[in-house]
């Protein structure tokens, strides 16, 4: 990895796609045969890009069953502990609708409401995360969510990763659907003869899965639009290099355009960590893609001190931050910037994917700055309630229709004071 010396001024160096021409002429042309031709459509572009001619879309029961019984006893004790943990997490996250009541009896409040129904896209191929089916269907259960569909892109044998299924079937959602690409999101957002449309998308892919979710956008709501993996670690010369080393390449792993980059006022801690990278790369079975993405999204910055350290941090804004410092917690207030903080040495990054509790959906390409983690909120919906009483009417009417007519509206001003004039006996 290369190390730079570094005084302020870093990022992620990385924006959104948003995809060519083609691309998204591809994705409008796609969109509208789904619209116009349903099912139909869906199997074409299956068997067109999965490379399978499905007569029936829906995984079955038995499909599930089977799935989740070639999961050894071990495998789905452990998914059923994760599931716990974040469980346990999101339910502190639940929002409660509350009312106000106001001396002149006027009752104010807010409703919550969880959406009717939602869609978790799974990517194909080997980020068919079985973690994530957790990471987005928990939230959604705890919401309160009656409907929650899954679909994800078969393989040429017609079948959906087993892990995906199983995980699925461990938290009672029935409803899978063998369909990806742009033509899984219309379906989601449009409806066929057999998948009913959802009220939000969830979930990443590829560059046609993205902008299929902008062009829906509006119809229905998406999560985000996601980028790769990022990570990055804040330490100092107390940190093991060995450890910074292999958490760097649990993220570098994911994706050749993941991001992985160590901040450290260390020369010393950033030359051992470099090497010990490049040394735990040789056995490393996707060393390719953990090799290519460290090459153009990894760095190491050296900064002159600690509080330099920081600020570099909080301009990358990073989707991951670990911090491995002396005296991690006393950092936790200058951090502003992350999706989410692991601090001390026992918090591994894939802690955080897989087992602590916390969200692992999190915001990329710096958009931390603005943006948090999915959560219980995403799987909700507040509608503000408004009860005004007959004495708040009479104290403030005249107010409001005064504030109607600035506005040049002259039927709301008469709509109140209508009620004005019957209270007083006018009408
Ligand atoms: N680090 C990934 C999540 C994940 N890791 C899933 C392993 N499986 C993005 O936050
Ligand atoms: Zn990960």
């Amino acid at each position: 990895m290369k190390i730079e010396r570094i005084q302020g001024g870093v990022s992620l160096r990385r924006t959104i796609e948003s995809g060519t021409d083609e691309q998204r002429r591809a994705v409008l042309d796609i969109i509208a045969a789904v619209r116009a031709r349903g099912d139909a459509a869906l199997k074409e572009y299956t068997e067109r890009f999965d490379g399978v001619k499905l007569d029936s879309l829906r995984v079955t029961k038995a499909e599930m069953e089977r799935a989740h019984a070639s999961m050894s006893a071990e495998m789905l004790e452990i998914i059923r502990e994760a599931a716990a943990h974040i469980r346990a997490y999101h339910e502190r996250q639940k929002r409660q609708s509350w009312w106000m009541t106001n001396e002149d009896g006027t009752i104010l409040g807010q409703k919550v409401t969880p959406l009717d129904a939602v869609g978790l896209y799974v990517p194909g191929g080997t980020a068919a995360y079985p973690s994530s089916v957790l990471m987005n269907v928990i939230p959604a259960q705890v919401a309160g969510v009656e409907r929650i569909v899954i679909t994800s892109p078969p393989n040429k044998d017609g079948t959906l990763p087993d892990g995906v299924l199983a995980a699925a079937h461990e938290l009672g959602v029935t409803e899978i659907y063998k369909v990806g690409g742009a033509q899984a999101i219309a379906a989601l957002a449009y409806g066929t003869e057999t998948i009913r449309p959802v009220d939000k998308i969830f979930g990443p892919g590829n560059i046609y899965v993205a902008l299929a979710k902008r062009e829906v956008f509006g119809h229905v709501a998406i999560d985000m639009i996601a980028g790769p993996s990022e990570i990055v670690v804040l330490a100092d010369e107390t940190a093991h290099a060995d450890e910074i080393a292999a958490d760097l390449l649990s993220q570098a792993e994911h994706d050749v355009r993941a991001s992985a980059i160590l901040v450290t006022p260390s020369m010393k801690l950033a030359l051992a960590v470099a090497s010990e990278v490049e040394r735990q790369l040789e056995t490393l079975p996707r060393r390719e893609i953990a090799q290519a993405a460290l090459e153009t999204y990894g760095a190491i910055y050296v900064t002159e001190t600690l509080d330099e350290a920081v600020e570099a941090v909080n301009e990358l804004a990073p989707e991951h931050l670990e911090v491995m410092t002396a005296d991690p917690m006393a950092l936790l207030g200058k951090l502003r910037h992350a999706g989410a903080m692991f601090f001390g040495r026992f918090s591994s990054e894939p802690v955080g994917d897989y087992f602590a509790g916390p969200n692992h959906v999190l915001p990329t390409n710096g958009t931390a700055r603005f943006s948090s983690g999915l959560s219980v909120d995403e799987f909700v919906k507040k509608s503000s309630v408004i009860v005004y009483s007959e004495a708040a009417l009479k104290q403030h009417g005249d107010k409001i229709a005064a504030f109607a007519r600035l506005e040049g509206l002259e039927a709301h001003a008469r709509a109140v004071e209508m009620r004005l004039k019957r209270e007083r006996g006018e009408r």
